[in-house]
This record gives structure tokens, sequence and C-alpha cells, in this order.
């Protein structure tokens, strides 16, 4: 920025200088400006489109899981995700009525017997949640359950 004010100051204090008044000196000073400006604004717009990139490259993903429910527990019981992943639970209950309850996201799924059920949620928050069968289903219900970790 300097220089751009600098240059054409320092050229018109030389013109005073030499005491040279004639119109063409004057026209070559103007035209060395203006084409200093334009370097100016052409780095300015380059830099712009490489911030716009970076940001691009950070993607969720969609993280699909094929899970089995049946007397009495649900395979695998234990999910790992990451934090902002959208997860997409593929439910196939392969006996009894069952369900599907993940209190902290809001979750509660009723899972009909031999259906396959799809249960989709945000993992927006990171920890370790438990997911359990919401809906009576033998003399091992209570211990129907599993973990879900958000790292
Ligand atoms: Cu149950």
């Amino acid at each position: 920025m300097a220089n751009n004010l600098f240059l054409p100051a320092l050229l018109a204090l030389a013109v005073l200088a030499s005491g040279c008044t004639s119109a063409t000196t004057g026209t070559t000073t103007t035209t060395t400006t203006a084409t200093a400006t334009t370097q100016a604004t052409t780095t300015t717009a380059s830099a712009v489109t490489t911030t716009t990139t970076a940001t691009t490259t950070t993607q969720p993903s969609v993280k699909e899981i094929q899970m089995t429910a049946s007397q009495w527990k649900f395979e695998p019981s234990e999910i790992t995700v990451n934090q902002g992943d959208t997860v997409r639970l593929e439910i196939k209950n392969i006996d009894v009525a069952h369900g599907f309850s993940l209190s902290e996201f809001g979750i509660s799924k009723q899972l009909p017997a031999g259906a396959t059920t799809t249960v989709e949620f945000a993992a927006n928050k990171k920890g370790t949640f438990t997911f359990f069968c919401s809906v009576f289903c033998g003399s091992g219900h209570g211990g129907m359950t599993g973990k879900l970790v958000v790292q």
C-alpha cells in the first residue's frame, strides 16, 4: 500500500525539482498510478477464491449400519460413529415384537416382528449412550440393551 502512494509522490517531486512542466510528463505519471491499482485488486480476488475452496473440503458422512434384533439382544450391541455423522440403522427383527429406544436423541421406534425398520438421526453430541428394547418381549427383555459411542 505504501508503495502505491510513494511512487506517484516521488515522480511528482521529481517533476517539480527538474522544473519541467510539460504536458507529456504529467500524462505518464497518471498512467503509472492506474496500473498499480489494478494489480492490487487482482491479488485480493485470488485470496478470496483460495479461502472458499478450503471451506468445501469438510463434509459430514452418512453411516449406515445393519443391525439385528432378537430375544434378547441387538447385534451389533455396540456401535461407534463420529460426531456430525448422520446415522442410519437398518434394524431387522427376526422373532417377536421389539422396540428401539435411544432417549438422548429422542428416538423410540416399534420394531414389528419379521420386518426391517429404519432409524435415522444426527450424532450431534459426543458421549456414550445406551439404547434399549422398549417393548416387553419375554424374560430377558430387561437386558436387551446396547451402546452408542459418538466420538
Ligand atoms: Cu424387549
